[in-house]
């Protein structure tokens, strides 16, 4: 009987290690066993969350006092306990603390809610603007202070490498560089496409016509997986989104390769690309 109970409290701290581990090695993407949101990687991301642990205590707190005082109501007021029941219909002490706390618990959620509206929506200088366009069914960024463009393709089963995570990897990731602003413009070539990335705290929705904005500013390295989240079309749950944050130098580097790359060239006539699409 030990052995068992020492086996099997053997194998919850190795789950629990492992959960941990994974906790700790992945962020950006989706973890097994994952509760809450992804790790914040912006200030923006980082906010919401807060906001989010915040509404979630006043809320538990508030559900319990009224399974409170359900509780206090069907034990002392049932028929068998209180046969008699009393014939009280105001209290103006209890009646104005019933209308004033609610209005201070909304305030006190509405205070933190309009701040972090407004920082979502008010953009600060952008040290670099991206533009991605939803396309059916994959995202197309174009960096038009260098003037080039490229398509981001998510890379099938069957092609991933170690380590990258299925249905979410592309073969052209977006790269920008950390801790600056990001100035992100969304557009539709077709259908209704949405851009979010979780980490960033970000999701817009790119419509076709017109160019919506928003912005990140990325304060720790690494890779950040995003769907589009605007049902469109049948291939919609395979067009993800891809963001590598690197450091300044490696930003350039790539940005220099990624110039020669992706290079639009503006001689070449439209009728030729026409004619290649339709040879592939
Ligand atoms: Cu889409």
């Amino acid at each position: 009987m030990q052995v068992l109970r020492r086996l099997i409290a053997s194998m919850t701290i190795s789950v629990l290690l492992a959960a941990s581990g994974a906790a700790r090695a992945a962020t950006g993407q989706p973890e097994p066993w994952q509760l809450g949101f992804q790790k914040g990687a912006t200030p923006v991301m980082d906010d919401i969350i807060w906001f989010h642990d915040f509404l979630l205590w006043l809320i538990t707190a508030i559900a319990l006092f009224v399974l409170v005082l359900l509780v206090i109501v069907v034990v002392k007021f049932n028929a068998r306990s209180n046969p008699v029941p009393s014939r009280t219909t105001h209290n103006t002490t209890i009646e104005v603390i019933w209308t004033v706390v609610p209005v201070l618990i909304l305030v006190s959620i509405a205070v933190p809610s309009f701040r972090l509206l407004f920082y979502q929506l008010n953009m600060p200088n952008a040290d670099l603007t991206v533009k991605a366009t939803g396309k059916q069914w994959f995202w197309s960024y174009s960096y038009p202070d260098s003037k080039f463009e490229f398509d981001s393709l998510m890379v099938q089963e069957k092609d991933l490498k170690p380590g990258q995570p299925r249905l979410l990897a592309v073969d052209n990731e977006m790269v920008v560089p950390v801790n600056k602003v990001v100035h992100v413009l969304t557009t539709g070539a077709d259908v209704i496409h949405s851009f979010a990335v979780p980490s960033f705290g970000i999701k817009i929705d790119a419509i076709p016509g017109r160019i919506n904005e928003t912005w990140f500013k990325a304060e720790r390295e690494g890779t950040y997986y995003g769907q589009c989240s605007e049902l469109c079309g049948k291939d919609h749950a395979f067009m993800p989104i891809v963001v590598r944050v690197v450091n300044e130098k490696d930003y350039t580097a790539w940005l220099d390769q990624a110039k020669k790359k992706y290079a639009i060239d503006e001689n070449r006539p439209a009728t030729v690309a026409v004619a290649g699409e339709a040879n592939q």
